[in-house]
């Protein structure tokens, strides 16, 4: 068996090893990502974001549960896992308390780096192929909902759920962060502290407010702690993912995000680049020099030296 095939064919190690290469842009990982390619397409991908310290770890611990009861082998790619703002624990430390941590269908994948593969996105959406091709069939992706990146990513998921709790301003700060747009499902965490359900009917008038065109989230309570509600949480996002298979109009809102993958990943290459072109090119230093002299407006100086190095 070649290397793809033992990824294909489940071996865990091997895959580990295909998403450090990607993650480092190893030039062996490329070839190999390749030939797993072609058998992807197969998992359904669900974002898990919302405010930092919301309990979103605790609840993809809770939720691989779930899915893992209904026969699901599961994926999860924690980005940036655990946040400065709110000691957190680390999602694997999470799931290494419960019984996941020897089961073999189940495999937890840290991602931080922003570099290689054109940032952060699409490195963790490289993961996902990859868990994909190792025939997981339910991937979480777990981001903090803070900074455009980080929400981002959930472009990506085929189902967002939007994870805040009571007690964190959540409200507010969702809003801003255009949090409740993005979501699918509302989940309402910490429904065991004495505010949750003054604060979850917030968060409903809230989401019900959305935007006109924007679709209005299902919002679930939960707590992650006392694991209640995970599985009403995981049965909505179960049949949120149903009713898309079977989506009537011909749409089919994967390829559009695989155009979405390809373009990012043009536009990000493109731009790194022309920023090292720049950075080693002379000429572009005296350029940037007669700009900042008023000898040559700021558009003409992008097009002398887009038709130089992207020409
Ligand atoms: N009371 C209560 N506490 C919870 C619940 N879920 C999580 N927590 C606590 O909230 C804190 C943060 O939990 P995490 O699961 O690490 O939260 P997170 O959203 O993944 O955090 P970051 O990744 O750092 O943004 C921990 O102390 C958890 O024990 C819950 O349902 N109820
Ligand atoms: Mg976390």
């Amino acid at each position: 068996m070649d290397f793809a095939e033992r990824i294909a064919a489940g071996d865990t190690r091997a895959g580990a090893r295909l998403m450090r290469w990607l993650d480092d842009g190893d030039p062996r990982g490329f070839p190999v990502f390749e030939s797993l390619y072609p058998g992807t397409g197969k998992a359904r991908l669900i974002g898990v974001t919302g405010s930092p310290g919301a309990g979103k770890s605790t609840l993809i611990a809770a939720w691989i549960r779930s899915l893992r009861d209904r026969g699901h082998r599961v994926g999860v790619v924690a980005v940036d896992p655990s946040s400065p703002f709110t000691g957190g624990a680390l999602l694997g430390d999470r799931v290494r308390m419960t019984h996941h941590a020897l089961d073999p269908d189940v495999f937890i994948r840290s991602v931080a780096t922003r570099g290689a593969l054109g940032g952060l996105s699409s490195s963790a959406v490289m993961i996902a192929y990859v868990l994909d091709a190792m025939g997981f069939d339910r991937i979480l992706l777990e981001t903090v909902g803070v900074g455009q990146d980080e929400i981002d990513i959930m472009r990506h998921a085929d189902a967002t759920a939007v994870v805040l709790a009571p007690g964190h301003g959540d409200e507010v700060q969702a809003h801003k962060a255009g949090l409740l747009e993005i979501a699918d499902v509302l989940v309402v965490n910490k429904s065991d502290l004495p505010d949750a359900e003054q604060a979850a009917l917030q968060f409903e008038a809230a989401a019900s407010m959305a935007r006109p065109g924007t679709r209005i989230p299902v919002v679930v309570r939960t707590s992650a702690r006392e694991n209640r509600g995970v599985t009403e949480l995981c049965d909505v996002v179960e049949h949120l993912l149903a009713r898309q298979a079977a989506r009537p109009d011909g749409t089919d809102p994967a390829r559009v995000r695989l155009e979405d993958l390809v373009t990012d990943l043009v536009s990000k290459r493109a731009r790194e680049r022309i920023r090292s072109a720049i950075a080693d090119d002379p000429d572009a230093m005296a350029l940037m020099e007669r700009v900042a002299r008023r000898e040559i407006d700021p558009f003409s100086a992008a097009d002398i030296l887009m038709e130089r190095h992207l020409g």
